[in-house]
C-alpha cells in the first residue's frame, strides 16, 4: 500500500513533464507518482513514461478536477500530493516542505504559494501545488466536473470543515504560463476559462460529503 502519492494533471506537458517527473521520482518520500493525461495531444504521455511515472491516459479531456479524481481513483495512498505538469524549477526540497507539515501530522491540508500574481491577488490560496490528506479530496463532491475550480473548492472546503491548515513558500519555482504552452489566442481564451471555473466554483454554495 503507498502511503504518499503524486498526481499530476497533465494537459499538453510534453517539455516540463519529464523534469517534473524526474524530481519527485527521485523523492524517496513520495511512494507512487502519477501523471493523468487528460487528453494531451503531444508527447506527453510518452514523456512521463519514460521519466518512470504511472500514466493515466484519458482521452477526453475531462479539466483539472476531473484529471486529478481519476488519479485519486487510481491510488490507495493517504496522503496526496497534488503537481502542476508545468513547472519550472522544482525541487526536492519544495516537495519536502509542502508534504512535512502532513506527514507529521500538523496540518490537514499544506498550500504552496509560488508567487503573488493577478489571480492569486483575486483568489488568495489558489495554488496547484498541495499536500493533503487523502480524505479532505474524497469530502469534495463533484470534484471531477471541477476543472480548474478545484482550488477554490478545497479552499472552502477547508475553511467550512475547519481543517487545519498551513501555506509554504516555494521559492525559485515557477510555471509555464498557458499563452506561452497553447499559444497566445489559445493561451487567452484558456485563461478566461480557467477564471470563469475559478469564480463560478468559488461562489457555489456546495455542501461537502458527509
Ligand atoms: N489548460 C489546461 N490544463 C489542464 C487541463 N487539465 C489538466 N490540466 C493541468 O492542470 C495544471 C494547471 O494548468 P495551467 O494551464 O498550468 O494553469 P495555471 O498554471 O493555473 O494558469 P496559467 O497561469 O494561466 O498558466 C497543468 O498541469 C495542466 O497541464 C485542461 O483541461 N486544461
Ligand atoms: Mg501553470
Amino acid at each position: 500500500m503507498s502511503r504518499v502519492a503524486a498526481i499530476i494533471p497533465a494537459f499538453n506537458e510534453e517539455r516540463t513533464i519529464g523534469d517534473v517527473v524526474g524530481t519527485v521520482k527521485r523523492c524517496r518520500v513520495v511512494d507512487d507518482v502519477i501523471v493523468v493525461s487528460d487528453g494531451s495531444r503531444d508527447a506527453t504521455v510518452d514523456a512521463a513514461l519514460r521519466h518512470g511515472a504511472r500514466v493515466i491516459e484519458l482521452h477526453e479531456n475531462l479539466g483539472k478536477g476531473g484529471a486529478i479524481a481519476a488519479g485519486l481513483g487510481a491510488t490507495d495512498a493517504q496522503v496526496i500530493l497534488l503537481l502542476d505538469g508545468d513547472l519550472v524549477g522544482l525541487s526536492a526540497h519544495h516537495i519536502e516542505d509542502l508534504l512535512r507539515p502532513v506527514l507529521s501530522g500538523a496540518a490537514d491540508i499544506c498550500v504552496g504559494q509560488i508567487k503573488r500574481d493577478f489571480i492569486q491577488m483575486l483568489f488568495p490560496n489558489f495554488s496547484g501545488q498541495r499536500a493533503l490528506r487523502r480524505r479532505v479530496l474524497e469530502e469534495i463532491p463533484n470534484l471531477h466536473n471541477t476543472g480548474f475550480g478545484i482550488e477554490a473548492v478545497l479552499s472552502r472546503h477547508v475553511k467550512r470543515a475547519g481543517l487545519r491548515t498551513c501555506t509554504v513558500p516555494l521559492r525559485h519555482l515557477t510555471h509555464v504560463p498557458k499563452e506561452e504552452k497553447h499559444g497566445f489566442l489559445r493561451g487567452y481564451v484558456g485563461k478566461l476559462k480557467a477564471t470563469w471555473q475559478i469564480a463560478k466554483w468559488s461562489g457555489r454554495n456546495h455542501r461537502a460529503k458527509a
